[in-house]
């Protein structure tokens, strides 16, 4: 029996049509910069977010981490929100191995950050404080609801930044589900950030890698910092060619993923035991709850039928829609999940 596995996209396998790309692709050592189709896919990326320049790295972590690493000395601190991927699930990488503080703000059930807050966070001139150097973004919002957020929030955060002479990044793993859900291009999402990196190897489904974003300085030393991490690769163009084929033809099906959503989310809404609402589905992630109970026993019966999710936190969920799931999938599962809880 097909298993059915909700856990994230990142579980994605690549297209037949990206394997193909894979075993033509022409390779060069991309530490010299000489590797074509890494190259074609840095333009490509360029284009795309309207940045002068991008860079390829392995991972969303990665690109986080490089991007806070170029933006910010020392010392220095960025605001986030605290449900941010970047506080929550990189290690602290960005303390670890940039020195960078961060200040955690509360994170609206939207993924924003109250404008208020952000503006009350930045330090003033003091020898007792860090300077703040970058704020960061996440579009979409993974642990809020895989919520959006408005061109007008960023255009908002973007005037305040300006103001005080801050940075953006914009952790735009999913920022393709973003554009394809608000219908505004991805370019005109990002326009206000100095920095965004977005996710292949996500709903878009590539194998490996992400995309780090900016203009020609910024990537310059970004470019520095990945290969002193050891994120230079060699004949990346394996990955890029698979990376091309996924900016090329898993963009708009996105949408397919967003329309299972709701249909999980309506089935799962018509089960007694279980509770989920409807407002909160935007794009490809669906958060429920269990009314009693941890959910342990739930999460290791599905699994044992074929359907794998995470508990994120007691009594908590998350099922993340993808191009391996159709909707049958999703009616197998609302099936299986009635049957568990009746
Ligand atoms: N998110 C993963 C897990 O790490 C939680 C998932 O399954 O959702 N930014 C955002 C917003 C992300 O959701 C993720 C991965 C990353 C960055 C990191 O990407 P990778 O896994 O490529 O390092």
């Amino acid at each position: 029996m097909k298993k059915i596995d909700l856990r994230s996209d990142t579980v994605t396998l690549p297209s037949q049509a990206m394997k193909t790309a894979i075993s033509h692709a022409i390779l060069g050592d991309d530490v010299f910069g000489e590797d074509p189709t890494v190259n074609e896919l840095q333009n490509l990326a360029a284009e795309i977010t309207g940045k002068e320049a991008a860079l390829l790295v392995p991972s969303g972590t990665m690109a986080n981490l490089v991007s806070v690493m170029s933006h910010c000395d020392r010392g220095t601190e960025i605001i986030l929100g605290d449900q941010s991927h970047t506080f929550l699930y990189e290690g602290g990488g960005i303390s670890a191995y940039g020195g960078v503080h961060s200040r955690q703000l509360k994170n609206q059930r939207d993924g924003t950050i109250e404008l208020h807050d952000l503006r009350n966070a930045i330090r003033s001139k003091d020898d007792h404080f860090p300077e703040t150097a970058l704020i960061c973004l996440e579009n979409t919002h993974n642990r809020c609801f895989g919520a959006p957020l408005s061109l007008n929030y960023i255009k908002s955060v973007a005037e305040i930044a300006e103001e005080h002479e801050l940075k953006i990044h914009i952790d735009g793993a999913r920022i393709f589900n973003a554009s394809v859900s608000l219908n505004i291009p991805v370019k005109e999402l990002v326009n206000n950030a100095d920095s965004v990196s977005f996710c292949l190897s996500k709903g878009l489904s590539a194998p490996v890698g992400s995309l780090l974003c900016g203009n020609h300085k910024f990537i310059g030393k970004a470019r520095r910092i990945r290969k002193s991490l050891g994120g230079g690769m060699r004949q990346a163009g394996i990955i890029a060619a698979a990376g091309l084929e996924a900016l090329g033809t898993m963009i708009e099906r996105l949408k397919d993923d967003h329309n299972h959503a709701v249909m999980l989310a309506e089935g799962i809404q018509n089960i007694s035991g279980i509770y989920t609402n409807l407002n909160d589905i935007h794009t490809n992630i669906v958060y429920f709850e269990k009314k009693t109970g941890n959910g342990q026993a739930l999460v290791e019966r599905m699994a044992n039928s074929g359907v794998l999710f995470f508990r994120i936190s007691p009594g908590r969920f998350r099922m993340v829609t993808h191009y391996g799931i159709t909707s049958e999938d999703i009616d197998r599962v609302l099936k299986l999940l009635e049957d568990e809880l009746s």
